[in-house]
């Protein structure tokens, strides 16, 4: 098992892999059979409610979510679960306490990603300041949260924290933009050691070739926050192609290294989770998954992504550690 730097999650939401057809198809990951996990009206006034981010809390679960409202204003509710599968969300958006009385307002806040730091859980998110930039405060019970300076400087998006600090550093990835629906997009690396002051950027990898992987041929970001296994930090991202209709947005697996995170072991070729479902082609945003967050179980290995589907509604998908970190080995770029 490679997945024992994880900690036990013996109530992961889990289904097993579905017996049949299927069975001899090379795709380490399955669907919910009841996808999606979560509907675009579960609140009183949300539009959509799709790249979202879960974590286990006090042996059940807690989120932040990114709900679009019905004036289609992008910003961060939080929620809970008993079992990861039933979400009360918040009907109003969360407050942020500001740290210091002269952070600047956001203008809005989206695609938030949530992981476990030492004491609390950090939030990251795309954070509306002169364009899009990356946003970053903390929570210790989902109700009261603070927000913090914003990492580094617009424009970026994608902004995902490491679990862990990286040799006495925090560490974060991130993917720098430009202030509309960016044609571009590489994962850059970067490490803090107070969580205000950022540098030894670094490239991890950028879009692949198109004759070789070309649903990431376009631009790439981070998904869900690393996880570490004794091969590599496993990074779950998304990657983009262009249509003769627009952005297709799927998601694939990498492995990084564990000491120097910017040296890529591996990563695939063909994709993980690529829009073919209803929920996925159809929506708000048509032809998107968009996976935000992961849930492990130390002990079974068991895997549970989140990922929003067209920018309305939340998927689910289920996996083994073990399983992605050989297939990627087996479908290298
Ligand atoms: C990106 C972000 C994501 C969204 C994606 C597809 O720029 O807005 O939240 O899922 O586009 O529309």
């Amino acid at each position: 098992m490679i997945t024992k730097k994880c900690p036990a999650l013996p109530n992961i939401p889990w289904e097993e892999r579905p017996a049949g057809g299927k069975a001899n198809r090379d795709e380490p990951v399955w669907r919910y059979s009841a996808n999606p996990v979560i509907k675009r009206d579960a609140t009183a006034r949300s539009n959509s409610i799709f790249n979202s981010a879960v974590v286990p809390f006090n042996k059940e679960y807690a989120g932040v979510f990114r709900v679009d409202n019905t004036s289609r204003l992008m910003n961060l509710n939080a929620g809970f679960s008993k079992d990861g599968l039933d979400w009360k969300i918040e009907d109003k958006p969360i407050e942020w306490e500001k740290a210091t009385p002269d952070l600047p307002d956001s203008e809005y806040k989206y695609d938030p990603r949530v992981v476990f730091i030492e004491d609390r859980y950090y939030v990251m998110w795309c954070n509306g300041y002169h364009g899009p930039c990356i946003g970053l405060g903390y929570t210790f019970d989902f109700k009261k949260f603070v927000q913090l300076e914003n990492p580094l400087m617009f424009f970026n998006r994608n902004g995902v924290p490491f679990p862990r600090k990286i040799k006495g550093n925090f560490a974060m990835l991130s993917r720098p933009s430009d202030s509309g629906h960016t044609p571009f997009g590489d994962i850059v690396y970067s490490e803090s050691p107070d969580l205000t002051f950022w540098g030894k950027h670094r490239h991890v990898m950028g879009p692949a070739p198109f004759e070789r992987s070309a649903w990431q041929c376009t631009k790439i970001g981070a998904g869900p926050a690393p996880i570490e296994t004794d091969e590599g930090w496993l990074l779950i991202y998304h990657g983009v192609l262009t249509s003769c209709n627009g952005f297709v947005y799927s998601f694939g697996a990498a492995l990084l290294d564990l000491d120097q995170p910017w040296k890529v072991i591996a990563r695939s070729a063909p994709y993980l989770i690529a829009p073919r479902e209803i929920y996925e082609l159809t929506g708000d945003v048509p032809n998107v998954t968009f996976p935000c967050a992961a849930l492990v179980d130390g002990e079974t290995g068991r895997l549970a992504v989140y990922y929003g589907c067209a920018d309305t509604v939340t998927g689910l998908v289920f996996g083994y550690v073990d399983e992605v970190v050989d297939w990627v080995k087996r479908n290298k770029l």
